[in-house]
């Protein structure tokens, strides 16, 4: 079986970008396509959309003849391969919404031919490979997988925010609809990973994602839900999940917070609830653990009532500053950001919020409402209580203990320093001595 050398890309997010690059930076001939002409743009012009991909590491890449393309059937008839790499979102009742992934499949039927290698990347349920992601490339044509051209499942593993995640070091699964077709991907996926996983199916890939991505979600509503009880129990959540942590097997540290946010663990686990109930599986960890991760939103509001409870100030009329509105720290990214629910919680109950994220100029709350942000000495100056949603190291955090008098620390941010006695309240944990 001779070398797949030429490749296209479906879809240049913080997936594709990558993948792309990568195939690029081994030597293969790489065109990327996106349906968006404004990211196709930016990538020529070697202005990198995605945070983890400097604009250096990209205008090489496009020095080298890289080049994003919109949706172009030649240009996915001219390769060896293809990848999609597009998003996998839910709808707004939490079902799975396979659009993207459809439409990036209509693409690649209607340049598919016999010899191509179709690789999907997009986090899904198991069975989307090999059932409505193979039934749109063999409709209208003789084509076959297996037969005529070789179809497999590869789940991307990249950590936003964190580049040591991404690259050659990280193992890569891949299942194909035959052997022959896993081999082939293998051997393609093998130009930029040291090691890769060979699977029985596309399915098993699927499913081997999932529990990655259910088995985090799963231990943060644990720990969210243990935290309430510390509240409860006038416990401290951090120094028993610290204490743990000692533990040096059989244990894996997880943190409480705002909510879970990001486009994968907070979407992914409906992707595989929604599949089990067609086998009719209830999976209640995923219903539960989904239960508690959106209810942490309306417990922080909860805790900044009650902090301004302590200065006998109510809610309402209350000037409210949230900190960090990002996902995660250290990220731009606030697809499904917890924070949305918080600020849009605590405007529902009248308070008057402002917020500060040095990665984020405007933000849309869960409510709509759209905020640009505020300088960190101004939003300090103004609110009568901060709110730690997003602990962002730009954050000058000195400043914030020295001039905020009521702080609502939901991330455990002020661990180790010395505030003032009843200035932080934190989640999981009460008053600061
Ligand atoms: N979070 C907690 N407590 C924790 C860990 C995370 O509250 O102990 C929150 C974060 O603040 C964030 C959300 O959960 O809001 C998700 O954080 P994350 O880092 O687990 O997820 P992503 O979407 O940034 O990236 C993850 C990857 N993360 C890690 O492996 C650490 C990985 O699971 C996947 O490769 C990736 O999603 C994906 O694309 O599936």
């Amino acid at each position: 079986m001779e070398q797949d050398r030429s490749v296209v890309v479906v879809g240049l997010g913080y997936v594709g970008l990558p993948l792309a690059l990568g195939f690029v930076e081994a030597g293969l001939r790489v065109t990327g396509v996106d349906a968006s002409p404004r990211r196709v743009d930016e990538v020529n012009r070697g202005s990198s959309p995605i945070e983890d991909i400097s604009d250096e590491r990209l205008a090489t890449a496009v020095a080298g003849g890289f080049r994003a393309i919109a949706p172009d059937a030649a240009a996915v008839r001219a390769a060896d391969a293809v990848f999609v790499c597009v998003p996998t979102p839910v709808t707004a009742t939490r079902d799975p919404d396979l659009g993207p992934v459809l439409s990036a499949a209509e693409l690649v039927q209607s340049g598919l031919r016999a010899g191509h290698l179709v690789v999907l990347q997009s986090t899904t349920f198991p069975g989307t490979t090999t059932g409505p992601f193979r039934a749109v490339l063999e409709r209208d044509t003789e084509l076959r997988a297996g037969a005529d051209f070789d179809l497999a499942f590869a789940p991307e593993r990249v950590n936003p925010g964190d580049p040591a995640s991404s690259g050659k070091r990280v193992p890569r699964l891949v299942g194909g609809s035959t052997p022959g077709a896993t081999a082939r991907a293998a051997a393609l996926l093998r130009n930029i990973n040291d090691v890769v996983v060979e699977l029985s199916s596309p399915d098993a890939a699927e499913m081997a994602k999932l529990l990655e991505n259910v088995f985090r979600n799963i231990n943060i509503a644990f720990v969210n839900q243990l935290a309430l009880l510390c509240e409860r129990m006038g416990l401290d959540v951090w120094e028993v999940i610290d204490a743990a942590a000692t533990k040096p097997f059989g244990f894996m540290r997880f943190t409480p917070g705002p909510g879970v946010g990001g486009h994968c663990i907070p979407v992914d686990p409906y992707y595989l609830a929604w599949r089990a109930r067609e086998f009719d599986f209830t999976d209640r960890f995923i219903e539960l653990a989904a239960d508690v991760n959106v209810g942490m939103p309306r417990h922080v509001v909860d805790l900044v009532a009650e902090a301004l409870n302590d200065r006998a100030r109510s809610l309402r009329g209350a000037r409210v500053g949230v900190l960090g509105v990002a996902f995660k720290p250290d990220v731009a990214d606030a697809r499904e950001a917890p924070a949305a629910h918080v600020l849009a919680g605590l405007a529902r109950r009248g308070a008057d919020v402002r917020y500060h994220d040095p990665h984020i100029a405007r933000f849309r709350d869960a409510a709509g409402v759209e905020r640009g942000g505020s300088a960190l000495d101004e939003l300090l100056a103004w609110a009568e209580v901060v709110v730690i949603v997003t602990p962002h190291r730009a954050i000058d955090w000195d400043a914030v203990y020295d001039r905020a008098g009521l702080i609502v620390d939901t991330v455990n941010a002020s661990h180790g320093r010395s505030p003032r006695p009843r200035q932080v309240l934190r989640l999981g944990a009460g008053w600061s001595a």
